[in-house]
């Protein structure tokens, strides 16, 4: 792979999108590889994944320009569909993924972030669908997720404009979890950069989301995000076939057992989700 970087470390996974010199830009050949690590993820062992970009400047800051400059129509429409088949497998991924955004975050990048369960980001964030400034809408999905991320009216504005938003503008409206800060001591001096102190915030939910029941956790992404697309009657439904699922598993057994013996210490013994 030359554009993407996994590592993994214990129950979570890292993907790092490192095409620094051009801000992490997500042309033809990221895009594809992203969409082959997915792929490759061992999901009997790995729980939780963060997504982030390489360095301290930019998360994505879009889809590739140079690449799309000079699309047909129907290139342009196969680029589309290749970054939608890519954000949509993030998306119904069956474990959950923090988007971890250290810094720029427009367009492409905005998109990809949202297509994550979870958003945090450092506090040099920017945010932005600048789109309608280069002729096009947005194209991996921004019109669909921002508006329902963030509702309608606030969607429309930020993309009519094509103004860019910080991290706390961004967690003012909805958009980000969590904005995280470097760290300084006493004298004011950075002990933790923007990206570290981020990563590391990324890595303690990730763990803590790791740590729990893990045919749970994924019955709860997927009743959420299932749940979403359809009326509240049918969504109680898929709610309850979801929770139905959940029993007679080994966690089930074991996180009452524990919870009706009394015992405080003992952990929720989780069990390496088998696929079924
Ligand atoms: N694409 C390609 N290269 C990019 C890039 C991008 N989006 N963003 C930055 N780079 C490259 C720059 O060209 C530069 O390369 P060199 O000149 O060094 O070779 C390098 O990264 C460093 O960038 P700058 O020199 O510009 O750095 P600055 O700090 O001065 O500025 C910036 C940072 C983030 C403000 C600026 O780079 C910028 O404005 N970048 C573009 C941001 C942007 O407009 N992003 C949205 C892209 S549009 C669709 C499918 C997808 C989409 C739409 C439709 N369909 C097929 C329907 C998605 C669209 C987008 O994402």
């Amino acid at each position: 792979m030359d554009y993407i970087k996994y590592e993994v470390n214990g129950a979570v996974g890292v993907i790092t999108i490192d095409r620094e010199k051009a801000l992490n830009a997500l042309n033809s050949q990221v895009l594809d590889e992203l969409s082959a690590t997915l792929d490759s993820v061992d999901l009997e062992t790995v729980r939780c994944l963060i997504l982030t970009g390489a360095g301290e400047k930019s998360f994505v800051a879009g889809a590739d320009i140079a690449e799309m400059s000079t699309l047909t129509k129907a290139e342009g429409e196969a680029f589309g569909k290749k970054g939608n088949d890519v954000f949509r497998k993030l998306e119904v991924f069956p474990i959950p993924v923090i988007a971890a955004v250290n810094g720029f975050a427009l367009g492409g990048g905005c998109e990809i972030s949202m297509s994550c369960d979870i958003r945090i980001c450092s506090d040099n964030a920017i945010f932005g669908q600048p789109e309608v400034g280069l002729g096009i809408t947005p194209g991996f999905g921004g019109t669909q997720r921002l508006a329902r991320l963030v509702g309608a009216g606030m969607a429309k504005q930020l993309i009519y404009t094509a103004r860019n938003i910080k991290a706390d503008e961004a967690y003012r409206i909805g958009l980000v979890n969590q904005v995280v800060a470097p760290e300084v001591n006493e004298a004011g001096e950075v002990v933790k950069s923007a990206k570290e102190a981020l990563m590391d915030a990324a890595m303690k939910m990730a763990g803590g989301i790791a740590k729990n029941a893990p045919i749970a956790v994924r019955n709860c992404k997927k009743a959420i995000n299932d749940g979403l697309q359809v009326d509240m009657d049918q969504a109680i439904v898929i709610e309850e076939k979801l929770f139905g699922d959940c029993f007679e598993t080994e966690d089930q057994k074991a996180g009452m057992g524990n919870f009706l013996e009394k015992d405080k210490e003992k952990k929720l013994k989780v069990v390496p989700f088998k696929n079924r």
